[in-house]
């Protein structure tokens, strides 16, 4: 549904055209355990102690994980930036992000728009010197385990993808950014991660996926095409990547975190090839967790064929730029997973959300979406507060509790993790949700 005007939202500055840089040859994914050896020798310790989380989930009972997503805003206006802000403890913002993460304790989370930087160098220095420092009086967050690969974000296409006569820039490029790897992500864990059976949808083409709903150049007679055959053939669906990541709990069956960061649906023409694309960037984990016949048209990086097998337990989560009733998205996009027979909604909340709507006004006063749903706060000409982050976990999966983290200005923490913009931290709000996983052997 459409029910606002198509506007930008103030957070991307479609700045000045800038120079990409080349991209190097593809680069292998990398994930790590923390100290040496196969990583299990820290968790009796982990276990044991832990940190004390702030909602009474704790580390006795692994069977319980708290899964979250956080778009932290920890992307940089040119490469190198983020690694330089990270290579000391000094960054308020990167500090305020990290105390948002130690405040709500995730055993397992993505942080959405996080520059991709070769060899995990920027995640372990996020890690290292922020998650791992204690911020402001909030305990310090071990995360043995991380996973991060390439972004198709400002990698160069080649091609005119925007038709406005020149080839480069933004949004020219793979995904929109303006040096590769722009927008990341990073998934951090408390628990192993299963390296080798990481899937990666990086390369998958938007032609692959049948019915795609490609865009139109209406000043042509033919159906679909504001990408030409050429483009079509290099041109990938995921505007980041799609991973993959099975999570190991021990004693418990995976766990695969699902996670991506579609394009917002603004930042195009009537052709709406961004509201499109992020339709079909949602719809990608709708026929993945389907699974069967729905998912055979899906090939990951290394050739691998298929989605989800029924048994198989699973978390969605990213920022998927859609909200289920208002804003720009393109045909409903994320009903896709809020009404998927397979995927359960735990419609998290906060107080902070329905206090923001009401301080904020404008688009947020003809709404008809829940405020206390809402996990971004966008500018309020257009679109307004929106639900944009989610944890969707399988229906297999008991909920025991779950929240948006976006406590009211009455909160001491408000100002430093929260405000009002122009935000100390994003202007997305971290979101959590606690599950029951399965027993290993349950089939
Ligand atoms: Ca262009
Ligand atoms: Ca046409
Ligand atoms: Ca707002
Ligand atoms: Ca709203």
């Amino acid at each position: 549904m459409r029910t606002s005007p198509r506007t930008r939202p103030a957070r991307l500055a479609l700045a000045a055209v800038a120079t990409l840089a080349v991209t190097t040859a593809a680069s292998t994914a990398v994930t790590v355990p923390a100290a040496a050896g196969a990583g299990s020798g820290g968790h009796g310790h982990r276990h044991g102690h832990g940190h004390g989380h702030g909602h009474g989930h704790g580390h006795a009972n692994p069977s319980e994980v708290r899964f979250a997503t956080f778009n932290a805003s920890l992307n940089r206006n040119a490469a190198g930036q983020l690694v330089a802000d990270l290579s000391t403890t000094g960054n308020a913002q990167a500090a305020r992000a990290a105390e948002t993460i130690q405040r709500t304790d995730p055993d397992v989370v993505l942080v959405n728009e996080f520059d991709f930087v070769e060899d995990g160098v920027a995640a372990e220095l996020f890690r290292d010197n922020y998650l791992a420092v204690g911020q402001n009086g909030a305990a310090p967050v071990d995360y043995p385990y991380y996973y991060v690969a390439p972004s198709n974000t400002g990698v160069p296409s080649g091609f005119d993808l925007n038709n406005n006569g020149v080839v480069g820039g933004g949004d020219d490029a793979f995904g929109f950014g303006v040096f590769p790897g722009q927008y990341g992500m990073v998934v951090y864990s408390k628990y192993p991660i299963a390296t080798d059976e990481v899937r990666t949808f990086q390369e998958f083409l938007w032609k692959d996926m049948p019915g795609a709903v490609l865009p139109d150049d209406a000043t042509t007679p033919e159906p679909a095409d504001w990408y030409s055959e050429e483009e079509l053939d290099v041109f990938r669906l995921s505007s980041k990547s799609h991973w993959d990541v099975p999570i190991e709990v021990p004693g418990r069956k995976p766990v695969h975190f699902l996670v991506s960061h579609p394009t917002p649906p603004t930042f195009d023409g009537t052709e709406d090839r961004n509201g499109r694309r992020n339709h079909d960037e949602i719809r990608f984990w709708a026929d993945y967790v389907a699974g069967g016949k729905r998912a055979s048209y899906i090939y990951d990086d290394e050739g691998g064929t298929g989605g989800l097998g029924r048994g198989q337990d699973f978390v969605v989560a990213g920022d998927q730029n859609a909200d289920p009733f208002d804003g720009d998205s393109y045909d409903d996009a994320i009903l896709q997973l809020l009404d998927h027979p397979r995927v359960r909604d735990p419609h998290p909340t906060s107080a902070g959300a329905v206090e923001a709507a009401t301080r904020d006004g404008g688009a947020n006063l003809t709404h008809t979406g829940p405020a206390a749903e809402d996990t971004a706060d966008f500018a309020d000409g257009a679109p307004g507060n929106l639900r944009a982050d989610y944890v969707l976990p399988s229906k297999r999966l008991a909920v025991r509790d779950s929240a948006v983290y976006w406590p009211t200005s009455a909160d001491p923490l408000f100002p430093r993790l929260v405000g009002t913009f122009p935000f100390p931290v994003s202007d997305h709000r971290l979101v959590w949700v606690d599950v029951r996983t399965g027993r290993a052997h349950r089939r």
